[in-house]
């Protein structure tokens, strides 16, 4: 067989579906054809007679998949720092919103940004994710709000997967907050997302799933599902902001709805975590949340763990709730704050992240026939990943077999 390059002399953490744990190969290599893998495994397992225009020579360093960041609002106008130090000096977030502050500032300064400027605001946050080894993400929109604006912030994410080597997929989130111009009528609001946003955007193909905030202090159960109707309509395959801040039952809802996955989840009870394990629909944890906002109740991992629900980790990077860029240190919060194993939080950040975009079959573990979209690392044990606070270890990154 002629391969593209082999990285050998390696350590596998192949995160393989059929695997147990980590999917662990001592003396491992893996092979590029067409930025394809084309071999993962022993080395003594090469197909004889193997052959490869380039050879690299990893010195016992251990290679993972592409890192996957599978909830993201890296795109948006402006930034929250000054409401951040007012916060500081005892503003409460009601006090900040009502003085224009908090998510609709960020919708303003969107409105006002040129598709240009957010291209070049979300580069520094693109980047400093890809030197840790990130080779997808997700990317939301809703700070936009109406269809125009949504479609440049979504244009501007699409945009993104050109300027750099790194996947994108794109999610429309128009049912993220009410904008100014709804004078608090949150149904007439959906009707337009459902109407008018959703449909327009599928069909420019601007968006690969839909996803809605469901929280007393964005929308009900009941506008979410309308939501959800609408994307089913449009094609599209669902996600949901569940149980952030109370419990609305939005687990429940996402699992009724066949979603790709629920995300936040701090509030969901035993029954949402079985009912999404039954559907399939897997739980993205946003420990950064969790932390910048000070939150004290947990996720139910233990339910998770109890009926097999899937454990995915994400960024969330957003301006309000998560400034966060490092998917090396929410894995270190998943497993601080959260109490997730190594396991779950380096499943949580390549398969599971995967699984949560609908993109497993392409991504997210090292097997044949998926893209080779790697992570090569200079730690002596995968823990380290997980370990360490605000260290980058990543020796090499590979995307699409480059
Ligand atoms: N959950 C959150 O915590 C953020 N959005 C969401 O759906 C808040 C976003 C912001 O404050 O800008
Ligand atoms: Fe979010």
């Amino acid at each position: 067989m002629s391969f593209d390059t082999i990285w050998f002399n390696a350590r596998l953490a192949t995160l393989s579906r059929n695997a147990d744990g980590l999917g662990i190969v001592e003396h491992g290599a893996v092979a590029a054809k067409d930025g394809r893998i084309a071999f993962a495994g022993a080395m003594s397992d090469l197909p004889s007679g193997w052959d490869a225009k380039s050879r690299i020579d990893c010195e016992g360093r251990w290679i993972t998949p592409g890192l996957v960041d599978c909830h993201t609002h890296l795109v948006f106008g402006g930034d929250r720092a000054h409401e951040f130090e007012l916060r500081l000096q005892g503003a409460s977030y009601e006090e900040i919103a009502r003085a224009g502050g908090g998510i609709a500032s960020t919708v303003k300064a969107t409105r006002a940004a040129s598709e240009n400027d957010l291209v070049s605001s979300a580069l520094p946050r693109l980047d400093h994710l890809i030197r840790e080894g990130v080779t997808t993400i997700e990317v939301k929109s809703g700070y936009g709000l109406d269809l125009d604006s949504e479609s440049r912030l979504l244009r501007a994410a699409r945009r993104l997967g050109g300027e750099r080597p790194v996947s994108v997929t794109t999610t429309f989130l128009g049912a993220h907050a009410l904008p100014p111009e709804a004078n608090g009528d949150k149904d007439a609001f959906i009707t337009r997302v459902c109407e008018e946003m959703l449909p327009a955007i599928a069909k420019a193909e601007l968006a690969d799933a839909a996803d809605a905030f469901c929280e007393g202090i964005a929308f009900s159960s009941e506008q979410t599902a309308r939501v959800f109707a609408a994307a089913r309509t449009a094609g599209l395959p669902v996600k949901l902001h569940a149980d952030q801040l109370s419990n609305l039952h939005g687990a429940r809802l996402a699992a009724e709805h066949s979603a790709l996955s629920a995300d936040h989840l701090e509030f969901t009870d035993e029954d949402g975590a079985a009912a999404m394990a039954k559907a399939g629909t897997v739980a993205v944890l946003l420990p950064g949340a969790f932390y910048f906002i000070r939150e004290t109740q947990k996720p139910p991992v233990e339910h998770f763990r109890k009926h097999g629900t899937r454990i995915a980790l994400a960024t969330d990077c957003n301006p309000g709730t998560s400034p966060l860029t490092s998917l090396l240190l929410t894995m270190n919060m998943g497993a601080t704050l959260f109490r997730l194993t190594v396991e779950e939080c380096l499943a949580g950040v390549t398969r599971e992240a995967a699984r949560a975009l609908g993109r497993l079959d392409e991504i997210g573990t090292l097997e044949p026939g998926k893209w080779c979209d790697l992570a090569i690392w200079n730690v002596e044990r995968p823990a380290e990943l997980v370990y360490r606070i605000g260290f980058n270890p990543l020796h090499t990154r590979i995307w699409r077999g480059q």
